[in-house]
């Protein structure tokens, strides 16, 4: 605790005069001022004034509570909410220390609520039923929709009726396959209504990655629709959800409804292979039951979802979130990252088949009462305007996106706060954003956090401290982030390590689906007694964070989270394909490409229409996002004696840093490097 609020103490006194709010507004005299020289970026005072926290000061004193009394920060905010049975006399308990016995964390234990009530019947009865809930952009021009938090509510009941007929119970697991339609939060929120465990399953993914989820959470019914637009593709999600079953039931898994949404606009029902008996269209089962449902009241810690992602290993890890902590954690986090205020329209261009999605489309938004645009299509489709023109159409005051969206020219006069999450925004782009799109006037949340983690960990709350381009700042309420060394010590000041978190949090997950073992090893044995994010970091004298990345073998494609072994193992499923190690280099448009080193069977010659075979094998396997960027053929791979394959040379011959190989000569063959980089352009 001590060190981390001596650095905030020290950065309250910055020269700048940072720590100071009145000494702040002379020095901008109400302007927002990117400053080159010091690299701070004020808030204008106007915006400073109307923030929920207005100034440095403000937030050292609701940060120094929410370390020094979790207990008591986090039980009055949870006091805003509607518990059916307050918490226990412990808000909350945990271990985080392996040396300790097991990890376990509980915040509001015995506490019962619905996350779905604190998001739509408790706005209503605030007197917000006709305030709009979602709007919905579909792929084409033109086509839209919205609904109200009663007209959202009614829908998400009748659903949660049916689910209830056909037999689904508290607990049971739900798989949700859909692209962005309302239909995606408003599953979502019949589950949670009913106290059924929602896992959505990015509608990218391959009927391979479909059924392995599939397998592993056991749902009782898959919920999808017919078909989808993407820019100008029809993509038949029913076919890959049927490859799916039929993956899943040789794996001793079978799934008895798949509730599906006839989605007109891509692809009408004639046409839609169907399994009777398995098979229902939503339209004709859904809205025959009632608008209203009877809300499961669930205990705080009884799980809300599952959401797989990917590791350094082959499987994917089921994250499991819990109710209570999460609905308090994304809420708060959601109001203070973004200044949120009820006449705000906000547009997150995350799919619900991603954590932030799930905490910024759906959740933290709503428990908010916030209206959401939804956006259905792709952010170049018809043309590159396109966000800006929904930006405009709805006039939307806070955006949220990832730094690789394709954003072009124009700054728009609706926009109050940017946001950025999914990678590392370097100080140029951080800089375009900020001046172009965001017209030197709106503060940038660059959001650092992870499906594990729930909501923000480390952000800018914008109005509150002056930002640094390239930044996430410094952590949210209750968040105690440190800096490790390679033997998990802590280290302070201006120094740079591996990114850490002492102490639990509500958001927190709070064990990998079926692998509590795992959990434990990934997250909290690399250093014992705190949890590892796995991403590297380095923080300046002034207690600025600077995240650098992922310091495993997850790469980061356009803000999608992808394990190098899922890949190399889609490669080397290919029948051709002996070994495969892949890379993540450097991209100008996704942040991150995917580069597959490949070695071949014996005797069979690498090819174009080869390549163009492996590359389809990965896209069959986890989806097109996933597609590598690069084949390089690797007749041989640089290994250690002991066989372990050097990454590291690897990385430097993707990237054409051939100067800093570094030294090969503990290869078993140290020629393979040469050979290498001679077939670099084949
Ligand atoms: C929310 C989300 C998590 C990984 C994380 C890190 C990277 C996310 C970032 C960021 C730098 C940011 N990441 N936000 N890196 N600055 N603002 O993306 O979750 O899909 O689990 O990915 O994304 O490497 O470890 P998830």
């Amino acid at each position: 605790t001590s060190d981390h609020l001596r650095h905030l103490d020290s950065m309250a006194a910055l020269p700048s005069g940072a720590g100071n709010i009145s000494h702040l507004n002379a020095v901008i005299l109400g302007e927002a001022l990117a400053s080159e020289e010091h690299d701070l970026v004020f808030p204008s005072a106007d915006f400073s004034r109307q923030a929920h926290v207005s100034s440095p000061e403000k937030y050292l004193e609701m940060y120094r509570r929410s370390i020094e009394d979790p207990a008591g920060f986090w039980s009055d905010i949870a006091a805003e909410f509607y518990w059916k049975e307050k918490w226990g006399k412990q808000v909350y308990s945990e271990n985080l220390d392996v040396r300790k016995g097991s990890i376990k964390i509980e915040w509001f234990k015995g506490g019962t609520t619905n996350i779905c009530y604190n998001a739509l019947d408790r706005n209503i009865e605030a007197g917000n039923g006709g305030k709009v809930a979602l709007y919905w952009e579909g792929n084409e021009l033109g086509q839209d929709g919205s609904l109200s938090y009663s007209e959202l509510l009614e829908k998400v009941c009748q659903l949660a009726n049916y689910l209830k007929y056909i037999g689904v119970r508290k607990g049971d697991a739900i798989v949700i396959y859909l692209p962005m339609l309302m239909e995606l939060p408003i599953a979502m929120l019949a589950c949670a209504r009913i106290g059924a465990v929602h896992s959505v399953v990015f509608a990218g993914f391959s009927a391979e990655s479909l059924a392995q989820r599939i397998v592993d959470c056991k749902p009782k019914a898959v919920v999808t629709c017919n078909a989808v637009r993407r820019g100008s593709k029809v993509i038949n999600l029913k076919d890959i959800v049927d490859a799916a079953l039929v993956e899943s039931a040789k794996n001793g898994v079978s799934v008895d409804v798949c509730l599906t949404y006839e989605n007109q606009s891509a692809m009408n029902r004639e046409t839609t292979k169907w399994q009777e008996g398995r098979d229902i269209w939503w339209q004709d089962a859904v809205p025959k039951h009632p608008t209203s449902c009877a809300v499961e009241w669930v205990d705080a810690e009884d799980p809300l979802f599952l959401l797989y992602t990917s590791g350094s290993t082959g499987k994917p890890k089921g994250v499991l979130h819990t109710t209570g902590g999460y609905m308090i954690y994304t809420a708060t986090t959601f109001k203070y990252a973004f200044d949120f205020k009820p006449s705000d329209i906000y547009w997150c261009t995350a799919d619900c088949g991603w954590i932030t999605g799930h905490s910024y489309v759906t959740y933290g938004p709503l428990l908010n009462g916030a209206s959401v645009v939804v956006f259905e299509g792709a952010p170049n489709y018809p043309d590159p305007g396109r966000c800006w023109d929904i930006v405009d159409k709805y006039k939307v005051t806070i955006f949220y996106t990832a730094p690789t969206l394709y954003v072009t020219r124009y700054s728009r006069k609706s926009l109050r706060v940017l946001g950025s999450v999914g990678e590392p925004i370097n100080p140029s782009a951080w800089r375009w954003f900020f001046n172009v799109v965001g017209d030197s006037r709106c503060p940038i949340s660059d959001t650092w956090w992870q499906t594990e983690t729930g909501g923000f960990m480390i952000t800018p709350l914008p109005g509150g401290w002056p930002q640094k381009p390239g930044s996430a700042t410094f952590p949210f309420f209750g968040v105690q982030p440190v800096i490790v060394d390679e033997k998990g010590t802590e280290i302070e000041g201006e120094c740079s390590g591996y990114l850490c978190v002492k102490s639990s949090w509500p958001g927190a997950f709070r064990t990998l689906y079926g692998d509590q073992e795992r959990y434990e090893t990934t997250y909290f044995k690399p250093f014992p007694g705190y949890y590892f994010s796995g991403d590297g970091c380095s923080r300046d004298n002034d207690g600025y964070h600077w995240l650098t990345g992922r310091v495993d073998d997850v790469i980061n494609v356009s803000g999608h989270r992808i394990g190098t072994a899922e890949v190399e193992s889609a490669l080397v499923s290919h029948h051709q394909c002996a070994e495969a190690a892949v890379v993540g280099v450097e991209h100008e448009v996704k942040g991150q490409g995917i580069y597959a080193f490949v070695t071949l069977v014996e005797g069979v010659p690498y090819s174009e229409e080869l390549r163009k075979s492996l590359v389809l094998s990965v896209r069959n396997q986890i989806g097109a996002f996933a597609a590598p960027d690069k084949i390089h053929w690797a007749p041989g791979l640089p290994k250690t004696r002991s066989g372990k394959i050097m990454r590291r040379i690897l990385r430097k011959i993707a990237s054409r840093q051939l100067d800093e190989l570094g030294d090969t000569s503990t290869l078993a063959d140290p020629s393979v490097v040469d050979q290498l980089i001679a077939l670099s352009d084949c």
